[in-house]
């Protein structure tokens, strides 16, 4: 593997799930793998999962490990070509990338979503900007479109939970007060577009998402119908893609409470985190043995690890 900054850079999803249940077991196998190998992981945004997760996935492997988080402590970046830069902006991208490419051997950036402006979200503006001037390996720890690591992850845990050969997973939209990106919706379809299961979308109407990448998955606009017979109900609250970045409602009656899990096959209960209970799940739902979502945090470390694995191998 080159780069992983979408799910489409795995070749086989089923090979590499595999793989990162063996290491689960094994995670000390490949300690050597590592050594005298630096991993810089620089943050954007806020982290919990992601950035502690990633680092033990790197000191399991025998890594070192570097952390920025580079909106406040680094300089300013500008990402147009020729601009004048007598603005904000005291450093270009074409230096910084290629000067943190002398430090380390992986890079791995988190980069949300403006939210402000669609094309140049979905143009991945900053990690195709990373991608194009560093010249060592990237990883995404989260861009404008994409949650690859988060997405592996959740295709791991379904893999461990499913009881059945087909199972129906069903990612439902739930209310949020505040403008989130559509990272994680748009990874998680990408990898269950890849798996053998029976995958719906339920989401309020004006909440559809990019067409690209919807495709040919069914969208179910009554939340009760998607849910019936579902054995994985996944929730993600996502800002709109029609009506670039707004939240066009918080009705509660779609957050996902006990009532509305008993319209299931007793399903499981998934969510990236972080979530804000009562909100988008009841406690009940969150605190029920049926919530995956500590077992989701913890598969946070051998996706990553599984794909520092095959970054570094090659
Ligand atoms: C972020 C998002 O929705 O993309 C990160 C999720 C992993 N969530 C929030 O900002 C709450
Ligand atoms: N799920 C996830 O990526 O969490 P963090 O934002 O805390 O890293």
């Amino acid at each position: 593997m080159k780069k992983y900054t979408s799910i489409s850079d795995i070749t086989s999803l089923s090979t590499i799930i595999d793989e990162a249940i063996h290491l689960k077991k094994n995670p000390y196998t490949f300690q050597s793998l590592g050594k005298n190998k630096t991993i810089a992981m620089l943050f954007f945004n806020p982290s919990l999962r992601t950035r502690l997760s990633t680092q033990k996935a790197a000191l399991n492997l025998g890594m070192e490990v570097m952390i920025m988080n580079i909106s406040n402590d680094g300089w300013t970046l500008e990402f147009e070509d020729g601009t004048v830069m007598k603005n904000s902006a005291a450093e270009h991208i074409k230096e910084a990338a290629q000067v943190i490419s002398q430090y380390c051997d992986i890079l791995a950036i988190r980069t949300f979503a403006g939210l402000a402006d669609k094309v140049e979200d979905y143009n991945e503006k900053i990690m195709n900007a990373f991608v194009r001037y560093a010249t060592v390996p990237i990883i995404s720890l989260e861009s404008a479109i994409g949650h690859p690591l988060q997405a592996l992850t959740d295709a791991i845990t379904i893999k461990e939970h499913q009881k059945i050969a087909k199972p129906k997973v069903v990612l439902s939209w739930a209310p949020h007060p505040k403008a989130l990106p559509q990272a994680v919706a748009n990874s998680f379809i990408n990898a269950m577009k890849l798996s053998e299961v029976d995958f719906v979308i339920t989401h309020p109407y004006g909440y559809e998402l990019n067409p690209e990448i919807i495709s040919s998955v069914t969208i179910e606009y009554n939340q009760d119908k998607a849910f019936s017979n579902a054995d994985f109900i996944y929730t993600k609250n996502w800002s709109s893609y029609l009506d670039y970045g707004k939240v066009l409602t918080t009705d509660s009656s779609w957050m996902i409470t006990e009532k509305k899990m008993q319209l299931t096959n007793n399903a499981k209960f998934m969510h990236c985190l972080p979530v804000r209970r009562n909100v988008v799940v009841e406690d009940a739902v969150i605190d029920s043995e049926n919530s995956l979502v500590i077992a989701q945090s913890n598969n946070r470390t051998y996706a990553a690890q599984v794909v520092l694995k095959k970054i570094l191998e090659n």
